[in-house]
């Protein structure tokens, strides 16, 4: 006898929105002018600098690589996180003008298991206030109570790939592992829902398709919708063409009769 499934837990960025191109990228880049400084992250360049989760984690890891004098800046952790405070309004201005929607079958799905009172959770390592303004302005302003538990940000020291933030989650949902499923589109965040035990669905973004998904359940385009089907990068769908309640339990009580053979 399988686990029955009783929460599915989402990663953010990238998950549940592209925001990473459109969204973190040029908020940076403003924070970076508003702060005379002449750098400018650029599509690519962003893209390699996505290996370090956290934004703050990202400047510095950007300053040790390209602009190791700056490291030298006194009282240069809280430097950091000023700048990182400035990149986060004009983040958050950017989610308020409605900028960044969901990605195909998010809303759905949400819905879906709500009715199906399977419990829905967050974990993310952007910070809190993202996540609950992303919701706000794509679900309205009462959706961020539909989530049992939102981990985000400095919650947890260790960012992803470091399971951390999936054990806490794990914990504040009182639930094992084998009883959820996880909902990310990248290896860091792979390796920290494989490190917490988690089984694990994959919907690429532009970013992280060429990503090392070994592990995963399966790899997909993206969720799906009943007339948008997704397409299957990796992995065994048995026949279902979009990502629904009954796919995520299905998928939870093969999981459990596979262990227990
Ligand atoms: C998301 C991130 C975040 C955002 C920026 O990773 O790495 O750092 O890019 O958010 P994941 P903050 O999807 O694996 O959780 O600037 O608020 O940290
Ligand atoms: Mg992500």
């Amino acid at each position: 006898m399988g686990n029955p499934l009783r929460a599915v837990i989402f990663d953010v960025d990238g998950t549940l929105a592209d925001t990473e191109r459109d969204g973190h990228r040029p908020a940076f880049n403003a924070a970076f002018r508003e702060a005379g400084l002449p750098w400018e992250w650029g599509v690519e360049l962003y893209g390699e600098l996505l290996a370090v989760t956290g934004g703050k984690e990202r400047i510095r890891h950007y300053m040790e690589k390209y602009a190791p004098a700056d490291l030298n800046r006194s009282g240069l952790d809280d430097w950091i996180a000023g700048l990182h405070q400035a990149k986060t309004r004009h983040f958050l201005a950017l989610l308020e003008r409605g900028e960044i929607p969901l990605r195909p079958g998010v809303a759905r799905l949400l819905r879906e298991l709500r009715a199906a009172k399977i419990k829905i959770a967050i974990a993310t390592t952007t910070t809190p206030e993202n996540v609950t303004t992303l919701l706000k302005s794509a679900l309205g302003k009462d959706s961020p109570g539909w989530f049992d538990v939102i981990g985000a940000g400095d919650i947890v020291p260790a960012k992803k790939p470091a399971p951390d933030i999936y054990f806490w989650v794990l914990e504040q949902l009182g639930l094992a592992a084998q009883q959820c499923i996880a909902l990310e589109d990248s290896e860091n965040g792979l390796r920290a829902t494989l490190a917490a035990g988690l089984a694990t669905i994959i919907t690429v973004s532009d970013y992280t398709r060429s990503h090392d998904f070994t592990g995963a359940v399966a790899v997909l385009s993206d969720l799906g919708e009943p007339e948008r089907p997704f397409s299957v990068l990796a992995g065994n769908v048995h026949g279902h063409g979009w990502v629904d309640a009954q796919m995520l339990v299905a998928l939870n009580q093969r999981k459990g009769e596979e262990v227990s053979t």
